[in-house]
């Protein structure tokens, strides 16, 4: 790659640190220095490991001179903080992103090609850091990064997995999880700090004395554990200000025990250990099993508690026990309901360990937390069952008891005006704790209902997904408290999703805008419009694409051994597999195309759009039907991609281990993208954002945030221009939606629905028929087809065609793609958290000068 001009500040003052090195001799030597030193290597031979780590070290040092700055100002200044607590944090790799965000580009180039090394490529060899699922673990990320950006006194809190999300390895066409080992190397980003320690306690039992009318409540537990403080600093983009990003692990009391070693019991002489690394090895042990869900429990309240001790002790330093100012000076966000034992844990350490009485640390409690519900589906709004939690946190359950109680009986009084049984029928539904609708034995504990009824503000992440949350999930309380609840769209950082992982394009922005100012206040993109227009502009617009695709052709080169033709449009959906998401559908049309293209002369063939499309993503390792769909997706492009009358003009392919690093490779290069889940079931989707955001154009439903996107499109259109116009948009309407499903079965499904079904069921594509997956969407005693597939698959099919004409238009085409850039700077994350910091948080900008 060139050394792009976005490097270059236009004038701009920019924001220096003392030992900033901006000569590559410096950076040269630095850098031998750690490789040397850190790690015993010779400087005649710096293997590629080597110059990573000590490229990864020395800039290490320059974070953390920035992060201490910014918490020795914090520390004097004595802002208000927000504590961003998140189970995941999926943050890719680091090299570049913190080499590019400190600006150091080009001495750190320089530097390693005087070590016979190339940036680009070294970078590629650090292991992402997988710390989460999806969606909600990378928007976590992205908001570090806008708040370290944006100069917001705040730190993200979270658990440091020893190994992330599974590795993902297709073997004869199935999924197959894998470790992901990425400490193996070490981490260099990471700071340990043996300093930062907390103790965490489960089980036991609990003792209580009255003193008059005082019950003093000591919970004597029966396990304990370590909490160790990793800091991972978090560079902002043009400021010197560092953020903080602590990850606990977990680690054992007592380390061995010698007595058992001594009797010969070598085994268990490590038990304790084992016991305890467990609760941070994996991300989201599998929760199908007892086991796996104590643990994941434990792994909440684990990272939860050892933030707040460790958030209130650093309180206490300052305000001593003046816990009525905590309010002013923390808050905590709750992202979904993972961290929601939060709120016991608060209570406990006000009342049990602090002294305060219930009604003091209750109203604390209440002021300092805040919660995002990230989807309505029923898998992720956790359900704990009382047994399970009153054998792990006997003091914690007994606390949402009485939070229970107290709540109940406001709620008693709040809707008094209600006949009686109407007002039970409400109150049973927004208990805390309620039995479990399956098995009325037993009770569980519902952690958003918690989450709402302890914290002050309660927010979507998209519109549409807001106002859901308010006639479905929370439709009761917010009846009881209609301003509790808020929509905060969500964003994505421009940097890492733009400026970084699409050079060309941001320098040919940056040429056209005259400045690099988008990169930090997207809305400048609109600068952009009137480019659309320009012939020129969307020649290199164009060449800036071609040499994405490129990129990626490469990329699926590598994975499958195919060469693919760079010219064909490049169609490209990738996010989690999930049947809501359906990618299912996607197939169906693929099989469809290729239907059509067989049935076709060769004379008619030369009409057709050809098109390379590709899916990639992971299903939950016990989600058989998205595993379904994983062997589908394959099956069918092996068919389709060895037909040597349709290879030319189709092909499908399933990327293996779609991660952040492939997923940067993959959306600059995308022509459409697809975001097509069934109206009214995606929260928001974020890679909506970042195909926007790379001039991408988008085949999707009006769900999530891609209404938002399609109004921002039509925005910059111009006033006559409808919602909708210039995207490819299809499929029923959210509110259509509970209706349809229920006459699913007398709906009369498409003679080329029942086709392709047929060709599956008869084994057209490998060895397999695919019988549960079908079933899942045809026979209605089974699956229901509970996502509207089929009612929505002529439609798509339909757009689909519209798809192809419009590419036949490739200038329209192109002033589309750029029309979607010039739009996005609403989908920016810094958009997103100034939103939370003013209007949830309370949070102000605090810069190091
Ligand atoms: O499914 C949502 C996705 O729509 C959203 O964009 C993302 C970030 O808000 O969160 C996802 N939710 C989860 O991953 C689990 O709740």
């Amino acid at each position: 790659l060139d050394v792009v001009s976005f490097r270059n500040n236009n004038g701009r003052k920019r924001a220096e640190t003392s030992k900033k090195p901006t000569d590559p001799e410096t950076v040269h030597s630095d850098v031998l220095a750690k490789v040397e030193f850190n790690s015993g290597g010779n400087r005649g031979q710096v293997t590629a490991l080597l110059a990573y780590q000590g490229l990864a070290w020395n800039l290490r040092e320059h974070l953390m001179e920035r992060m201490i700055a910014t918490q020795n100002l914090w520390r004097e200044k004595d802002p208000k903080f927000v504590y961003y607590l998140s189970a995941e944090f999926l943050m890719g790799r680091s090299l570049l992103n913190t080499i590019q965000n400190l600006e150091l580009y080009e001495p750190y180039a320089q530097a390693l090609k005087m070590l016979g090394y190339n940036l680009e490529t070294l970078a590629e060899k650090e292991r992402d850091a997988s710390l989460g699922n999806g969606g909600l673990g990378r928007l976590a990320a992205c908001f570090l990064d806008a708040m370290a950006t944006m100069n917001l006194p705040g730190w993200g809190y979270g658990i440091r997995y020893k190994y992330g999300m599974f590795k993902q390895i297709i073997k004869d066409g199935e999924q197959m999880e894998v470790p992901d080992v990425w400490l193996t190397d070490g981490n260099p980003w990471e700071v340990r700090r043996p300093d930062v320690v907390f103790p965490v306690s489960f089980g036991g039992k609990l003792k209580k004395t009255v003193t008059g009318s005082h019950e003093l409540v000591e919970w004597i537990p029966d396990e304990q554990v370590i909490a160790m403080a990793y800091d991972v600093p978090i560079p902002g983009f043009n400021t010197q200000n560092t953020g903080n990003l602590r990850l606990w692990e977990s680690l054992p009391v007592n380390e061995f025990d010698l007595d058992a070693f001594n009797k010969g019991d070598i085994l268990s002489a490590y038990n304790e250990k084992g016991r305890a690394e467990a609760i941070t090895s994996v991300l989201y042990p599998n929760d199908s099993t007892p086991e796996g869900k104590a643990l994941r429990l434990k792994q909440q309240y684990f990272f939860v508690s050892a933030s707040l001790q460790d958030v209130l002790a650093r309180f206490k330093k300052v305000h001593g026990n003046q816990f009525d100012l905590l309010p002013e000076k923390a808050c905590f966000q709750l992202n979904d309901t993972h961290p929601t034992i939060g709120i016991a844990e608060m209570v406990h350490l006000l009342v049990d360990k602090e002294g305060l009485d219930w009604e003091a640390a209750w109203g604390i409690t209440t002021k300092v937390f805040a919660f995002t519900n990230h989807t309505i589906m029923p898998e992720a709004l956790e359900k704990w069952p009382v047994k399970v939690m009153r054998e792990f946190l006997p003091r914690h359950m007994e606390i949402i008891e009485t939070i229970d109680t107290q709540w109940q009986a406001f709620l008693e009084e709040k809707l008094s005006e209600m006949p009686k049984a109407e007002k039970q029928a409400a109150i049973d539904r927004m208990a805390i704790v309620h039995p479990n609708q399956w098995n009325k034995e037993e009770m569980l504990v519902n952690m958003a209902h918690l989450a709402v009824v302890g914290s002050h503000t309660v927010n979507g992440v998209a519109q549409i997904h807001s106002d859901i949350i308010k006639s479905t999930i929370f439709k009761d309380f917010h009846g009881v408290f209609p301003l509790k609840f808020q929509n905060k769209t969500n964003g994505v950082t421009p940097r890492r999703w733009l400026v970084f992982s699409n050079t060309d394009l941001a320098t040919l922005i940056t040429e056209a805008l005259g400045t690099q100012e988008w990169m930090t206040n997207c809305k400048l993109l609109e600068g952009l419009k009137p480019f659309a227009e320009d012939a020129e502009f969307r020649k290199k617009w164009s060449a800036v694409k071609r040499k994405n695709k490129e990129r990626l052709g490469a990329k699926i080169r590598e994975l499958t051994g195919d060469d693919v033709d760079t010219s064909s449009m490049f169609d490209i959906q990738i996010k989690r597999i999930h049947e809501y998401k359906r990618q299912f559908l996607n197939v169906l049309s693929v099989i469809r195309r290729y239907n059509t293209i067989k049935a076709m002369t060769p004379e008619e063939r030369k009409s057709v759009v050809p098109r390379v499309c590709v899916i990639a993503g992971k299903a939950a390792s016990s989600y058989e039907r998205a595993k379904d769909i994983i062997r589908l997706v394959g099956a069918v492009g092996d068919t389709i991609n060895t037909d040597p009358e349709v290879r030319d003009l189709l092909r499908l392919y399933f990327l293996p281990d779609y991660n952040v690093s492939l997923a940067e490779v993959i959306i600059p290069a995308a022509d459409l993208s697809q975001h097509i889940s069934t109206a009214g079931t995606e929260a928001s989707g974020t890679s909506n954002m970042k195909f926007q955001m790379n001039g991408s154009l988008i085949l999707g439903t009006m769900d999530g945030a891609n209404i938002e996107i399609a109004e921002e499109i039509a925005a910059i259109q111009g006033p006559d221009a409808k919602v909708g116009d210039g995207l490819f948009i299809f499929g029923v309407d959210a509110k259509d939606v509970p209706k349809l499903r229920k006459e699913r079965k007398e709906f009369k499904t498409d003679p080329r629905w029942d086709e392709i079904m047929d060709m599956i069921k008869k084994g057209t594509f490998g060895n397999d028929k695919f019988e549960a997956l079908v079933d899942s969407v045809n026979d209605m005693t089974v699956g229901n087809d509970w996502f509207l597939l089929a009612n929505d698959f002529a439609t798509y099919l339909d757009v689909q065609d519209e798809v192809d004409a419009m590419w036949k238009n490739q200038d329209e085409w192109v002033r589309r793609s750029i029309l979607y850039t010039a739009s996005s700077g609403k989908f920016s994350s810094d958009r997103t958290i100034s939103q939370y910091a003013e209007e949830i948080w309370d949070v102000q900008p605090l810069a190091v000068a």
